[in-house]
């Protein structure tokens, strides 16, 4: 049988696209014929809102064949929860197996100050050689931890010693919003299904749920038809005669391909302009003027205290034209560094080794920077 997954919907009234990727999901499960949600915490965005649960309840009544079920997160640890009442819906405040054709679940609820892996080691007493999968909410320690940047500190941790029990076979969390890749699980088995709307412009790109295939235990995933897309893009420009034909490629590439074109009108996009212009403001007429004739939208936040969008504050002025022939001099070079190009770097190079930019350096953009940054003498 099928499973889904998800996590960290954080519903709120005054954000209702959340509620609309709930029923998306729900009307997606009903084509399918998936009768099981999981729901791995997080649901409310805070403890004890009741305006927030028409947000679940409605979508949930409209398919009331499918079964909901509901761990707490960090967030809607108590009252939340306690309020809730469906048909449908099976709430786990305490550590609980279920069983699904053969697969055993195990549904551990957030507690606060404790770790994931003393509950498990008490919770667990399957027969010998008996498969389970286990759904949780917190963090996953294993070195190079991917930290919610909302929420400081740490939340209920599981750490790769306490999954190495060859019977497990997959971990679900919540907490983390960021889509785990399913080819590179965490510490081999855990998996963050992540918010499947982007609670915020840091929650990029299309969003997901996950399908368990309990026979097989295998993951596969599919895409929310989400309200609202966010992006957040920084484009980069150094001094040249052709400053807003960088920057038209650059939005061409990032904005106006095939796989955002169909979707104009749900993504909302934070743009930054970095880098050095030879004539600075008359750059940021021209590049505004351009965002608005191709219909871009902006993102708006919330927060009063938020900073213009697009955000130019990265952009400075280069009119020394010494300066910027080195600087466009060392921009070709640093192109040439790249491992991706294929011709060969020039003789007088004598270190052929290339840069895999991105892949645990720095990304080109920021290199050229740095470069930039010191042959103007900006930030010593
Ligand atoms: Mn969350």
């Amino acid at each position: 049988m099928k499973i889904a997954v998800t996590a960290d919907l954080h519903l709120n009234s005054k954000h209702l696209d959340r509620a609309l990727a709930l029923q998306n999901i729900l009307a997606q499960l009903n084509t399918e014929g998936i009768q099981h949600l999981i729901i791995a915490g997080d649901l409310f965005d805070k403890d004890g809102d009741e305006s927030a649960y028409s947000s679940f309840l409605d979508p949930c009544r409209s398919y009331p064949d499918i079964q909901i079920h509901l761990i707490p997160g960090n967030h809607d640890s108590e009252q939340s929860l306690a309020d809730l009442h469906l048909d449908s819906l099976h709430k786990y405040c305490t550590p609980k197996a279920v069983e699904f054709e053969g697969l055993q679940v195990l549904f551990v609820p957030y507690q606060k100050s404790l770790s994931m892996g003393d509950v498990i080691n008490a919770a667990i007493n399957f027969p010998e050689g008996q498969a389970w999968v286990l759904v949780g909410h917190g963090d996953f320690i294993d070195g190079s931890r991917e930290s919610n940047p909302r929420e400081k500190g740490i939340y209920m941790p599981l750490k790769k010693s306490d999954i190495l029990e060859s019977n497990l076979k997959k971990v679900f969390l919540g907490h983390i919003h960021k889509p785990t890749d399913l080819k590179n699980p965490l510490g081999g088995k855990v998996i963050y299904p992540g918010s499947p709307q982007g609670l915020d412009v840091s929650e990029t790109g299309h969003r997901r749920f996950l399908v368990l295939d309990t026979n097989r235990i295998e993951i596969s995933e599919r895409r929310v038809q989400s309200n609202s897309i966010f992006l957040d893009e920084t484009f980069f420009v150094f001094p040249s005669d052709q400053e807003m034909k960088q920057l038209r490629e650059q939005l061409e590439q990032r904005l106006m391909h095939a796989d955002w074109k169909n979707e104009k009108e749900r993504i909302y996009v934070r743009l930054q302009v970095v880098g050095f212009s030879r004539q600075k403001d008359e750059l940021i007429k021209l590049f505004t003027l351009e965002v608005k004739s191709l219909g871009i939208k902006l993102y708006e936040s919330s927060h009063s205290n938020q900073s213009p969008n697009p955000n130019f504050d990265g952009l400075l002025n280069a009119t020394d034209p010494q300066r910027n022939l080195v600087a466009r001099k060392v921009i070709e070079k640093i192109d040439l560094l790249d491992a991706k190009l294929e011709n060969s770097l020039p003789l007088e190079i004598e270190d052929k080794s290339r840069w895999r930019f991105d892949q645990g350096e720095p990304s080109k953009e920021q290199v050229k920077m740095a470069a930039l940054k010191t042959i103007y003498q900006i930030g010593g």
